[in-house]
């Protein structure tokens, strides 16, 4: 079996409800089949156990926080899927490539490349054989100086972030191009948590939560909006279930019944094990319209204000905190007039919410002494985000459940490092108190305009104006909307450099020249000048800790992300403005530039040594906001008249659904590690669309045909992906779920979250079709 290549087979798809509750015994026959095809069975066992441990390295999984005691076993599912994705013994080599063509290649999908195997040396794309090939190092470097020197201005050139880069690599990423002469940092933050720290900078001075790991055991109430723990935090559900436990209220707000949040076996915990006992991780669930959110918590504070004002006549004890209120906030009475204008009747039909159930929110919600708020991309990736969070604020806010224990606001966030790379200054949009201190200390002139976000960037690469473009890990090409237009502007650069781990379409979606740069990940040592290198991240919770990688690299010819950036920016720089070889000798010499230019970060190196690392600080969980008006502040914004864009309007269609896309339990965003997705009962297959039965019928299919699907948005072009099989699920009428990335195709790159510029991912007006063909873009 483990030599077999599993990504070879076809297997049967499969469709029949999930029975069991999340994590247990499912999720440790599901670990240990993925160990057993690894090849790399006994040694990924003995990474497993370093995972997450003082000494050990950071999950490359999710930024969910560690509980800060020590001697615990800290690893989910998903981690140990993401752990053994990386520690395979299957490389992509030279051989690899004479034998296969790039053409041959985008034949491939996305799981058969990805399961290849490690990149392991750099390659150089030749146009005459179709063939990528060996280039040196020192080649490679000079081949993307050459480009990056030879453009007319430096905001000719997109540097593209995922989320997986350390601190190291971030600053050192950031420094290099702001010295080149750019702000183009397009990041995957811009298609994930950006509404959040848009709306939260404006409300509480802070783009980031305020919650650390402790709180969760004082909260009276937890509220979970637009996530799906039990696949992509699956840490998260302890700290439920013992909420749950412990008599605190865990209000889930989610279209859909994902099974994380109804109950959780924990497969570290023997007793349930055995028994096949599960403990529930939700005391209410509600299911609102997609992106009914913001209706429903409008409904909320429309309640409590009439409580509050019952209690003022009745003289009761307040619902407000009047202290809070006074003392911290502003706007207040402007908001509260925006309540009062919004009508009962826009709330219920927005929300998909009987009113019964928008007021036992609302009462759960008053009877919690300390109330936490988390939410993700349900919430996130709306065109009402920002919005939307900003209402998250202003509930918290009227109850001053903003910086004292067991209270506070949790965006939770998806890559590992994500939040930490923002703390570092990938920033398309930089904040002023940066810029200041990296010209102080650097000398040198910074640019001081805005830079590209993703959509900007595709935008630019598709018009020519951007000619360069280089991702420091990701898969720009699946990860972003509208598909064939993303790889038009890939296609379209001078240059494009893929700085990763793992085959992907974005290597094979290239420009002109294109390099594929292999570098280590967080499980791999990293060795330098100086000696093994730890690297450091930034969690959920903004808890700074090392990682050290275990395992011996595959090639010595794959280098280490800071090792990489240095020598482009050698090749492009020389020793301006710093050494960067010198630097990369030993990452303490990069810490101490990062001490020196932000904030929060005095004496890192010696705070390192602190187990479990330490606590960056979060003003507003202080209570001291760093706003314009030095107060919280509360947003009067207008709750949406018809979610319904304009563009889809003017076609004069009516959509046949309103779609979310989403993530299956088997894959790592665009990294599909398998074609099943456990909870919810599909096996075998991903090109799938998730539907009412009733909606199925109306809409002229059966359950288990086959449907054509086609966006609805006003610009000429036409976005469909074929031959989606048509599943009858537990959804609410008019909605439909389908899978990320296979239905990015039919997100317009025009439809943005306000502020935000995020993709609407999840709210996509869709019609269906008849037919059945394949719909890969090659
Ligand atoms: N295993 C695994 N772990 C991961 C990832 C992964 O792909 N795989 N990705 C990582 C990354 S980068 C991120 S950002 C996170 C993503 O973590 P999540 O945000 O949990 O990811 P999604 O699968 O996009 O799930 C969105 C959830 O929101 C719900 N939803 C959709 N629209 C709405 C809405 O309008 N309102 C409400 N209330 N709910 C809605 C969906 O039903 C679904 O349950 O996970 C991280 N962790
Ligand atoms: N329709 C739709 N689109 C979405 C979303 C959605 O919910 N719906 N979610 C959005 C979200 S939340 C996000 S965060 C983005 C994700 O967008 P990205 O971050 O760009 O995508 P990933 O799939 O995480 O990137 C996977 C690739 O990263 C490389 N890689 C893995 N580990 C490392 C490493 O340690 N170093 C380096 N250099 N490379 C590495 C591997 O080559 C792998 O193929 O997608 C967004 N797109
Ligand atoms: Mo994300």
């Amino acid at each position: 079996m483990s030599n077999h290549n599993q990504a070879d087979k076809t297997p049967t798809p499969r469709y029949k409800p999930y029975k069991g509750a999340a994590g247990g015994w499912g999720a440790l026959i599901s670990v240990t089949q993925a160990w057993l095809t690894s090849d790399n069975a006994l040694k990924n066992i003995r990474t497993m156990l370093k995972t997450n441990q003082n000494g050990g390295f950071d999950c490359p999984g999710c930024a969910w926080g560690d509980s800060p005691e020590s001697g615990m076993v800290k690893f989910c599912e998903n981690g140990a899927k993401a752990v053994n994705w990386e520690a395979t013994k299957r490389r992509v080599d030279a051989a690899f490539f004479a034998k296969h063509s790039v053409t041959s290649l985008l034949e491939q999908s996305d799981y058969w490349l990805e399961y290849q195997g490690r990149l392991t040396e750099p390659m150089v794309y030749d146009a005459t054989t179709d063939h990528y090939q060996p280039i040196s190092w020192d080649n490679a470097f000079k081949l993307v100086g050459r480009h990056l020197t030879g453009l007319t201005t430096p905001d000719q050139a997109e540097f593209y972030t995922s989320g997986r880069a350390s601190n190291e690599a971030a600053y050192l990423y950031q420094l290099f191009v702001r010295a080149y002469g750019t702000n183009n940092f397009p990041d995957c933050s811009n298609m994930c948590h950006e509404a959040s720290g848009v709306a939260l900078s404006q409300s509480v001075g802070v783009g980031k939560g305020t919650v650390t790991f402790d709180d969760f055991e004082h909260a009276d109430a937890i509220f979970v909006w637009g996530q799906n723990p039990g696949t992509n935090h699956p840490r998260m559900l302890e700290p439920l279930r013992e909420a749950v436990q412990r008599g605190a209220q865990v209000v889930c707000i989610n279209p859909l019944k994902e099974r994380g949040l109804e109950r959780f076996q924990h497969p570290q915990h023997p007793i349930e094990m055995l028994t096949n006992g599960d403990r529930p991780t939700n005391t209410a669930y509600f299911r609102p319209g997609l992106g009914g959110d913001m209706a429903m918590m409008r409904g909320m504070a429309k309640f409590l204000l009439q409580w509050e004002r019952d209690a003022q006549t009745s003289q009761a004890p307040a619902v407000f905190d009047h202290d809070f209120l006074n003392e911290h906030t502003g706007g207040v009475l402007d908001y509260l007039a925006a309540v009062d204008d919004t009508p009962w009747e826009q709330i219920v039909e927005q929300s998909g919410l009987p009113l019964a159930e928008i007021e036992l929110a609302a009462r759960m919600y008053l009877k919690a002494e300390n109330v936490i708020m988390c939410w993700a991309m349900g919430i996130t990736q709306h065109r009402h985000s920002v919005a939307t969070i900003q209402e998250i604020a202003n509930l918290m806010l009227l109850r001053g459940n903003i910086g004292r224990p067991g209270a506070g606001l949790c965006p939770v966030r998806g890559h590992s490092n994500v939040q930490g790379d923002r703390t570092m200054g990938i920033n398309e949009r930089p904040p002023a108190f940066l810029l200041d201190a990296l010209e102080k200390r650097f000398q040198f002139k910074v640019p001081r305009s805005n830079g590209h976000n993703v959509v900007e960037a595709i935008h630019a690469m598709l018009d020519g104006r951007a000619k360069v473009f280089i991702g420091l890990g990701g898969n720009f090409a699946q990860a972003t909307p509208d598909s064939p237009r993303t790889a038009e502007a890939l296609r379209n650069c001078e240059l494009t450099v893929q700085i990763s781990t793992k085959l992907n379409r974005s290597h094979l979606m290239h420009g002109k020249d294109a390099l594929i740069l292999p570098c280590l990940g967080r499980t791999d040592i990293d060795l330098q000048a100086e000696g093994p290198q730890a690297v450091t991240v930034e969690d959920s919770f903004s808890m700074v800790h090392a990682s050290n990688g275990q395992l011996q690299p595959l090639s010595r010819e794959m280098r280490s992300e800071p090792a990489i950036i240095a020598g482009i920016a050698a090749a492009t720089l020389g020793t301006h403005p710093v050494d960067w070889n010198w630097l990369i000798a030993d990452y303490r010499r990069i810490r101490d530039l990062i001490a020196d230019t932000l904030p929060g970060f005095k004496d890192f190196n010696l705070r390192l040594e602190n187990p479990g690392g330490f606590y960056l600080g979060n003003s507003a969980a202080e209570r001291r906001w760093n706003t314009a008006s030095t107060r919280a502040n509360f947003k009067a914004n207008t709750l949406p008249m018809d979610l319904i864009h304009e563009n889809v309007r003017a076609t004069g269609q009516v959509p046949d659904l309103i779609m979310q896309s989403l993530r299956s339990h088997d894959q790592y965003n665009t990294t599909i590690y398998g074609l099943d997705d456990r909870y919810r009962g599909v096996r075998g297959q991903r090109e799938v669309l998730f539907a009412n039965e009733a909606d199925i019928i109306r809409l002229g299919f059966q359950p288990g045909q086959k449907a054509d699907l086609i966006a609805i948005w006003d610009d000429g072009r036409e976005r469909r992906v074929n031959g989606f099989t048509l599943l009858a699920f537990d959804i609410p009428a008019g909605q439909a779920a389908a899978y990320y990335p296979e239905v990015n195709p039919l997100v317009p790159l025009e439809s943005v979250g306000t502020g935000s510029h995020t993709p609407t991912s999840k709210f996509v007006a869709i019609r269906l079709e008849r037919s059945a063909v394949s719909n890969r873009i090659v």
